[in-house]
């Protein structure tokens, strides 16, 4: 792992050190409009007009990327058509480029646009910054270079179908909106006290009891004791769950799905009610909260059930991380459970926080086995980590700088910058929130690397995410606009690199993309764009 880094800064350098000899100087005039910001734009004169159709070139081998831009320039109102020699647009792998994973070159000059890269990622990266360019400038593409890599490996997004059930064209449509801005990890909650939404087929009740629930309280959890009386939920079938995974891989977006344990489980205790302390009954939650009833930590049967869900976890999910939750888990239960007491002696524990550690340890001995690694929360360092675990750190940045300490990685999503289901403006102008404030421009202000960690420590930090949560957002337009414009932001804290961000940069960059968001009818919020006389 150490050699990877070595070889990546040592690229890293040498490709900064190429552009700055080359670089003219950078202005932000619109005909270079790009999030996140790239690495480097070198702008020449002159412009290069595209022909209609616009004609491509690209590999057979690289078609599936060939369609998808095929079908991204139709919604901006272009058509395309395949031309091997002297197109306006070949797309190209080259070996020979020396950049960091996910890395493009895309040179736009008085013969037409060349787009290359050493991966596919990268030429899919550099097809996404030419859609841009396309966007904001039509047929009339200034002439330039732009050469361009991430400055993080993992640039993530969360959504919660637990609290709120969306349907799979919504899901397709949130990571197609994802890839346009370079995010490439989907961390998928999959199940929750309110609901369990991933079909699996050796335990039916997860789809007929814990997939339901018989009402929803109405208003804030904190101040209300309305409910609906609606029953409410779903699941997504695995044949659902197969095609989303390849949409999402054409994408160039790997799926982290999350299996909540031991806690956030009240939906499957409801269906298997033999899997809790006290045996039930427990029904799916009708309100929100973190729940007393987790898992039985004493009895094998849990784990049993819970490799028979990872088995078909895994055949579905093809990536190496699996999540596997482990936040907000009171120990009440386990210290009147004479099973998990009994466990605490048999395993020779200190006490319940390392009967967690016990839990989450065994599970990733299992998924380990079957190569794959675990994610959780970071409450999982609690009674000491398991041994090749990454840590999620959403309670401040504390948990993740812990972990970096322990040479274990890191994804960061404290909270105060990276929750999309924060206010995002006065509570009292919006609609109902879970709480917090995390404008445009907190989000924006993030630094994933914490100033307390060592350069080496440093290197643990893969990346950050931001997290939706759904308590309070029951439709697919309000998940939009709880997430744009705030996940550009986000994008460009993860992509771009760090000493050429600057927010009022970043929002004039932003005005001038507002019309691409409006042709994809992204339901963005406002408040950044607002003028006296906006609504
Ligand atoms: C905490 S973040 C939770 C979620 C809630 C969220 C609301 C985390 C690991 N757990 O269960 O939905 O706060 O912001």
């Amino acid at each position: 792992m150490k050699a990877i880094y070595l070889i990546r800064i040592i690229a890293m350098g040498i490709s900064l050190f190429l552009y700055s000899c080359t670089s003219a100087p950078e202005n932000n005039a619109k005909n270079h409009t790009i999030i996140p910001l790239p690495v480097s734009i070198s702008t020449h004169s002159g412009i290069y007009h595209l022909k209609s159709p616009v004609t491509i070139s690209i590999p057979d081998a690289l078609q599936p990327i060939g369609n998808l831009f095929s079908n991204y320039t139709a919604q901006l109102g272009f058509k395309t058509k395949l031309k091997n020699k002297n197109a306006d647009i070949s797309f190209s792998l080259n070996p020979s480029i020396i950049l960091p994973d996910e890395g493009y070159i895309l040179t736009i000059n008085s013969t037409g646009v060349k787009l290359e890269a050493q991966t596919e990622a990268g030429l899919f990266y550099g097809m996404q910054t030419l859609l841009q360019l396309i966007a904001t400038n039509g047929k009339n593409l200034p002439c330039l270079e732009i050469t361009d890599f991430p400055r993080f490996a993992y640039r993530g997004l969360h959504l919660d179908v637990g609290r709120h059930f969306f349907p799979p064209d919504f899901i397709k449509r949130y990571i197609d909106l994802m890839a346009r801005f370079k995010f490439n990890r989907f961390h998928w909650h999959l199940t929750e006290d309110q609901g369990w939404r991933i079909e699996i087929k050796k335990y039916p009740k997860l789809q007929e009891v814990a997939a339901w629930r018989d009402s929803t309280i109405v208003g804030h959890a904190g101040n209300s004791n309305k409910y609906d009386g609606k029953r409410y939920g779903g699941f997504y079938t695995q044949d659902e769950i197969r095609d989303i995974v390849q949409y999402a891989a054409e994408r160039y977006i790997t799926i982290v799905p999350e299996i909540e344990m031991p806690g956030h489980s009240r939906a499957a205790l409801a269906a298997y009610p033999n899997l809790g302390c006290t045996g039930g009954p427990y029904t799916v939650a009708t309100t929100w909260g973190v729940f007393d009833d987790l898992y039985c930590a004493g009895k094998d049967e849990t784990f049993i059930f819970l490799q028979d869900v990872l088995d078909e976890v895994m055949n579905l999910f093809p990536g190496t991380y699996i999540h596997i939750g482990g936040d907000e888990c009171p120990k009440t239960r386990w210290k009147q459970c004479r099973l998990c007491q009994q466990r605490i002696k048999k395993e020779k524990l200190k006490d319940e926080h390392e009967l967690q550690s016990y839990f989450i340890q065994r599970i990733e001995k299992y998924l380990n086995s079957k190569g794959r690694r675990i994610i959780g929360w970071d409450e999982i360092l609690e009674g000491g980590l398991a041994p090749n675990a990454t840590v999620m750190s959403w309670r401040g940045e504390e948990g993740g700088i812990a972990a970096a300490k322990q040479q274990h990685q890191v994804i960061m999503t404290p909270g105060n910058w990276c929750y999309l289901d924060h206010y995002q403006a006065s509570a009292e102008t919006e609609p109902l929130a879970i709480g917090g404030f995390t404008p445009v421009e907190e989000v924006y202000s993030y630094e994933p690397l914490p100033d307390s960690l060592t350069e080496t420590e440093k290197k643990f930090i893969l990346g950050a995410q931001g997290n939706v949560w759904t308590e309070y957002m029951k439709t697919p337009e309000h998940v939009e606009y709880m997430v744009y414009p705030r996940a550009l932001a986000l994008a460009e804290v993860v992509w771009s690199p760090k000493e050429k961000k600057n927010y009022d940069d970043f929002l004039n960059r932003l005005q001038q993309l507002r019309p691409l968001l409006d042709r994809l009818k992204v339901n963005y919020a406002r408040h950044v764009f607002q003028q006296p006389t906006d609504k």
